[in-house]
């Protein structure tokens, strides 16, 4: 036995030595190097506390890497990483270079599925297990699942398919209630009525106790006692959704005594049928200010142990400086004061898309639909189609998830639905499965659509205004009205730009310095401080160059960009996302097809997936700082 031990488990199968005690004191261990990392590096970490004693049960019972487990969303791998050889380098979690937040099959036999993104667990874990089977292998498959991943889709359309298959699947339900904020819908009123088995339960086994302790009366008793049992039931407990589709159901469990998760664990092991084991956790459990406050602490940026205090927030913001995303909340707001056609809606990501005020203010018009985004989208194209104004406010990475909502259910409908694309662009410490690079790509090809990139606070203001002012007023698509995209970074943006004040006019962008300089910058709004850095070393170098900040991505005025395409011999088009398909592309063929004199330069992010890293560091990794932009100008001069 030693003093720590988890500095002594390099894998899973080394907690089967340990006595429940020794377990117990690790799962303390364990919380204890949870909270003193992220307080370092950020990351997960209500989740990551609430399934230590789960993540524990399931190692001893389960035998990974054979046996698989999936962990869904993956936010809550922390302690499955950490008894799974990775304890050592724990310290460079969520570090450029260092170990990832969520499951990397790259990183660890153990990691037997990569995640990010909610509710597809079920789906993979089925194919795992389908593979396993044809191949003649006996190995389990084990999903985690919490009841906010729970909401989504995609899960339905694997329960119901594994259900069909019959494959002896387990689903662990990690019910703690909370998404990243409370949970919400019919679902998770369900799972609190499922809830209610376990008060039955009791009841059930009280009253037995006490029938065969009554001496025996004959059969008009024993009926008697069956009837009132079936009518006890059915207040408590009626049915089970979970067991309608093909499942087993076990439950609801307590989740933080590993000897009971573990027996319950045995059990479901041997069983030859797909079963949903349902265990109750806390979010937060152990750190107190993460139990009382699980929504602050789900995700987190570095803070103090102590006062569980951040570090970083609104004290350390540059004056003059404010993030998008509170420009966005501020404005949507105002809007939605002045006009009450205008509705908001999240994906399950309210705090983080800056929707508090708008929910606070306007409680009927906010709608909180689950992780839940393609669901998001076609709600939002019925209340269009019925003459409100819906506003939703979603991550890049996350709209990846309703690409055909976008194109079948708003655009082609030329309905005025708004998408307020947070977190577009490089997207700090969470890895490839954050990053908002896609976007631009995505629905640049999208008819009837109108794409917007501001630069400066007012600049988003503006958008968000023209693209809630009535259709009429603007023109997009055949019958004037379309959806619109504004997308924006997680990034502080210059609060005004007297350039970018300038009323918006379809297609155009606004030039933010122009000296007739043989050079032209053009780049999407996020890149603005990097681009005025560029130009400033190309200045130094003799290079003068002149900026275009290109406000509209689609559509874009041909006729008003060729012709700034012949008044430079450089043009240059910087854009914050993936370079395949983006506005360079765009505009390269568009000076191909015009005859236009510029030499063309297209600077995005390459045909890779960019892994985890601060947002400054990954622009300069990729060429998109002030540094690398003035590097590449000077090497295509002189070339
Ligand atoms: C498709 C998608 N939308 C949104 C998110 C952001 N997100 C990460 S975790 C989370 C809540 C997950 O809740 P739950 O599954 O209950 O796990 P818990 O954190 O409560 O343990 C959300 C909304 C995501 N990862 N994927």
């Amino acid at each position: 036995m030693h003093e720590r031990e988890l500095p002594h488990i390099h894998e899973p199968q080394e907690l089967r030595r340990l006595s429940y005690g020794a377990l117990n004191r690790l799962a303390v261990e364990i919380r204890e190097t949870i909270v003193a990392t992220v307080s370092k590096n950020g990351g997960h970490l209500a989740s990551n506390l609430g399934v230590v004693e789960l993540t524990i049960a399931l190692h001893r019972v389960f035998d990974s890497p054979q046996d698989k487990i999936v962990w869904d969303v993956g936010h809550q791998c922390y302690t499955h990483k950490l008894l799974t050889g990775r304890y050592d380098v724990f310290p460079t979690l969520r570090q450029s270079g260092g170990l990832a937040g969520f499951p990397k099959h790259a990183e660890s036999p153990h990691d037997a599925f990569d995640t990010g993104h909610a509710s597809t667990s079920i789906s993979a874990a089925l194919g795992l297990l389908v593979g396993e089977r044809l191949k003649g292998g006996t190995g389990r498959v084990v999903v985690v699942i919490g009841d906010g991943a729970l909401t989504g889709g995609l899960a339905y359309e694997a329960l119901s398919h594994a259900g069909q298959l019959g494959l002896p699947l387990i689903v662990i339900l990690n019910d703690n209630k909370m998404s990243i904020s409370p949970n919400v819908g019919g679902l998770s009123k369900y799972l609190s009525r499922l809830s209610m088995k376990a008060r039955y339960q009791s009841f059930r086994r009280k009253f037995d106790a006490m029938a065969q302790r009554l001496p025996f009366i004959g059969d008009v008793f024993f009926d008697l006692v069956v009837r009132l049992k079936r009518a006890v039931k059915a207040v408590f407990y009626t049915d089970n959704f979970f067991v309608d589709l093909g499942f087993e159901y076990v439950g609801p469990i307590e989740g933080h005594q590993i000897q009971g998760l573990e027996r319950v664990l045995q059990d479901v092991r041997k069983l030859d049928r797909p079963v949903v084991v349902h265990v109750i956790t806390r979010k937060g459990k152990g750190y107190c200010f993460a139990e009382q406050d699980p929504g602050t602490y789900h995700g987190v940026s570095s803070f103090s142990v102590s006062t569980g205090l951040g570090s970083g927030g609104a004290a350390r913001t540059p004056q003059g400086n404010t993030f998008f995303t509170e420009v966005f909340g501020r404005a949507l707001l105002d809007a939605g004061s002045r006009d009450e056609r205008v509705t908001a809606i999240t994906a399950a990501m309210e705090k983080g898309t800056g929707l508090s005020p708008f929910k606070a203010a306007f409680p009927q018009r906010f709608f909180d639909v689950g992780i839940a985004e393609e669901h998001a989208v076609t709600f939002a194209a019925g209340l269009a189609a019925q003459g409100l104004r819906p506003v939703v406010a979603i991550y890049s990475t996350f709209i990846q998830r309703a690409v055909d909502q976008i194109i079948h259910d708003t655009a082609l409908q030329h309905l005025p639905v708004i998408f307020a694309l947070d977190r577009a662009g490089f997207v700090s410490d969470d890895g490839e499965t954050h990053q908002g690079l896609f976007d631009i790509s995505l629905f640049r090809p999208v008819p009837n659509l109108t794409i917007l990139a501001p630069a400066s606070a007012g600049e988003l203001v503006l958008m968000l205004d023209w693209s809630l002012a009535d259709p009429a007023g603007r023109v997009s698509g055949p019958g004037g009205v379309g959806p619109i995209i504004i997308r924006y970074p997680k990034a502080l943006c210059p609060l005004e730009l007297p350039a970018c004040a300038a009323p918006l006019e379809q297609g155009r962008g606004v030039f933010v310095r122009q000296q007739d300089a043989p050079c032209c910058l053009a780049f999407t709004g996020s890149l603005y401080p990097q681009v005025l850095d560029a130009a400033d070393r190309l200045a130094a170098q003799g290079l003068g160059a002149d900026l275009y900040n290109l406000r509209f991505l689609k559509p874009l005025d041909e006729d008003y960009l060729g012709a700034i395409m012949n008044r430079y011999k450089m043009m240059i088009f910087i854009e914050e996302g993936s370079r395949a398909g983006g506005i360079g592309e765009y505009a390269a063929e568009l000076a191909l097809r015009r005859h236009c004199t510029a030499q063309v330069l297209i600077l995005g992010v390459p045909d890779t997936f960019v892994s985890q890293g601060k947002r400054e560091e990954l622009l300069h990794l990729n060429g998109l700082d002030g540094e690398g932009i003035a590097a590449r100008v000077l090497g295509f001069r002189c070339s």
